[in-house]
């Protein structure tokens, strides 16, 4: 990570733990199960984003907060039920068994919800903003979260396991299943932030490739990586006949079409007058990152 992110990601994590409930609350697992998957360490990206965006329209990334970290529970809920037995039954998260292993899959499913709901509860009572700007927000996310979004997304990746497919269902499956919750991110600071018109076009399209990009680097990645360092098992991909860009397109090819969407969200900033620096700077590392 770069020293902007790093920056960001601090200020991500202090967030968190100012807003998280307290987990002195009742009943008491169903906080630590939240808390033990949303503190397990994780890039922060999709926060760290936020931040980024925000800032690149002028505005104090601290008015965003929690947005950012609304949107980091809706993703950590969403690995939480990705990795359940009835889905992609996987035992190892963020460098720790997963909740469900570490809860039982009962409190697991529960903590996802939580999660899922209390992202909206921190919206509603903490964003700052216009009222009309915050209620965009939360209907980006749910739409983003939803069967148009993320869960679309998932069960298009769920049916199409084993099976063959073309390259415009692979891309369906990228584009809804990760690709939205990351443009969401960053139309959410976007909105936020006032932005409209060419501005808000434009970095909606330089997020839609950065989350392409995002799911190919990962498909490489579980190929190409270390559990270790994925604080996930490698190779997972293949044991579960998943369909990811290098079962469609090849490794090599894969790589290219990551670089390629990559150029193309930077190519979607050229010319606009806004502090660009840094979101150029996120999309390289979305194509160099080893985690
Ligand atoms: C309602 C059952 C149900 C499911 C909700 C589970 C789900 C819908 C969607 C899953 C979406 C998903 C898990 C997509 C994978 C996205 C992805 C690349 C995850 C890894 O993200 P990183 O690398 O992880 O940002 P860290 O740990 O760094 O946050």
């Amino acid at each position: 990570m770069g020293k902007y992110q790093e920056e960001k990601r601090l200020l991500v994590e202090e967030a968190m733990r100012k807003f998280f409930p307290s987990d002195g609350d009742y009943p008491p697992i169903i906080h630590q199960a939240m808390e033990y998957s949303l503190f397990a360490g994780g890039k922060r990206f999709r926060p760290v984003l936020t931040l980024l965006v925000a800032e690149a329209l002028g505005v104090d990334p601290a008015e965003v907060l929690p947005t950012a970290c609304a949107i980091e529970y809706i993703h950590t809920y969403s690995l939480i039920h990705d990795d359940l037995p009835a889905i992609d039954n996987d035992l190892l998260r963020r460098g720790r068994p997963t909740c469900h292993i570490a809860f039982g899959e009962d409190v697991a499913i529960l903590a996802g919800d939580g999660l899922f709901a209390e992202a909206f509860h921190l919206i509603t009572t903490r964003q700052k903003g216009e009222p009309a700007s915050v209620l965009q927000v939360v209907r980006e996310l749910a739409r983003a979260s939803g069967i148009q979004g993320m869960v679309g997304g998932q069960v298009a990746d769920i049916k199409s396991t084993g099976q063959e497919v073309d390259p415009a269902t692979i891309e369906f499956i990228h584009l809804h299943k990760t690709g939205d919750l990351i443009t969401a991110a960053v139309r959410c600071a976007a909105i936020l932030a006032g932005a409209s018109g060419e501005i808000l076009d434009r970095l909606t399209e330089y997020a839609r490739q950065l989350g392409l990009a995002f799911q190919i680097v990962d498909d490489i990645l579980d190929i190409e990586g270390k559990t270790v360092t994925l604080g996930k098992e490698a190779r997972s991909d293949e044991r579960k006949l998943k369909v990811t860009y290098p079962s469609v397109h090849g490794l090599e090819k894969s790589r290219q079409l990551a670089k390629e969407r990559v150029e193309r969200a930077k190519m979607a900033l050229a010319g606009l007058e806004i502090k660009t620096e840094a979101l150029l700077n996120l999309a390289d590392f979305v194509y160099e990152r080893r985690a």
